[in-house]
């Protein structure tokens, strides 16, 4: 680990244009830790430019991207690309045209999903660390960033504290508090980022999570509870934001897997699992084609809502 993050820090260092992507539907590790590392490259007056769009970045506006952190297409016409893909376990998970990473001139993956495919030229794989946020911080303390610069730190937070479910999963090591310590004393608002976070919820979005609620159900001996969300209810709630709502099921005392359902096409499903102690639910969304890390990990299922709760739900039957 210390030796590719010392072969990365050269790579940083002798390279000047840089694309950072984070994995598609982005979550608060993929859009803190993208911007984390492109402010701290542009600080060190590289050209740098996160591959993130509006539609990612709307959850996030108190992170405040500027646009010329921003990627937009006239930056391909840059020669000598650096792309680095982050929180992304595979390559068809990273949010980036595979076009742009074929062509680069070299390719860094950093990532803490255990079953990382080591797609690019180096990787950076940990996945004892509870957020890429975390090794990026790493890095960042490896070539004496500045970590006092308020938008890196509020970045890195996000990235730590959506990760850990505001310090709340198993993932959360003392690595990960005095992390925190530290970017407080540098002036990190946690109440801030905690309660943009996770106190800020639109009404249509509570409309949603009412009727998801509605389908929760719990099996016959009791270790595991779905919900899900159909087209149908997004219409009429108003809101398609369904982050969180697998944590009702995970959270009902007594159930070891909560699982989520969206409905997004006719013929499409996606599927969030989450475990609480044992169960190791990359393995059953490896069963569907998905993956993630033992207590959280997703999946994408070609079949109609009804026929992937049926197939899912009795899957899930051997993990608990
Ligand atoms: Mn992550």
């Amino acid at each position: 680990m210390k030796d590719n993050l010392k072969k990365i820090a050269e790579k940083l260092h002798d390279n000047q244009n840089f694309i950072i992507t984070g994995h598609i539907d982005p979550d608060g590790d993929s859009v803190g830790s993208v911007l984390a590392l492109t402010r701290i490259l542009k600080k060190q007056n590289k050209n740098v430019r996160a591959y993130l769009d509006d539609r990612s970045l709307a959850s996030f506006s108190f992170l405040k991207a500027e646009k010329d952190e921003i990627f937009d297409d006239d930056f391909l016409n840059t020669n000598n690309l650096v792309v680095i893909a982050l929180d992304s376990g595979t390559l068809d998970r990273a949010a980036l045209k595979e076009q742009i990473f074929k062509t680069a001139k070299l390719t860094i993956n950093l990532d803490h999903h255990a079953d990382n495919t080591h797609f690019a030229d180096i990787n950076l794989v940990n996945s004892d660390k509870a957020a890429v946020g975390e090794i990026i911080y790493d890095l960042a303390k490896f070539i004496n960033a500045d970590l006092k610069d308020e938008k890196i730190g509020d970045a890195l937070a996000v990235a730590i504290i959506s990760d850990t479910g505001a310090l709340r999963y198993e993932n959360t090591s003392s690595d990960v508090l005095r992390i925190l310590a530290e970017l407080m004393d540098n002036g990190v608002d946690i109440y801030r980022i905690n309660k943009e976070l996770f106190g800020s919820y639109s009404y249509e979005s509570l409309l949603l999570k009412g009727l998801a609620l509605s389908t929760l159900t719990l099996t016959k001996n009791g270790k595991i509870a779905w919900l899900y969300v159909d087209q149908s209810m997004i219409s009429e709630a108003g809101s398609d934001y369904t982050e969180g709502l697998v944590n009702y099921a995970r959270d009902i005392k007594g159930v070891e897997i909560g699982i989520f359902f969206s409905e997004e096409k006719p013929k499409s499903t996606r599927v969030s699992f989450r475990s609480n102690y044992y169960a190791e639910v990359n393995k059953l969304a490896a069963e569907f084609n998905g993956g993630g890390h033992a207590r959280a990990a997703g999946a994408e299922i070609n079949r109609p809502l009804e026929i992937a709760i049926y197939e899912v739900i009795k899957a899930a039957g051997k993990y608990v």
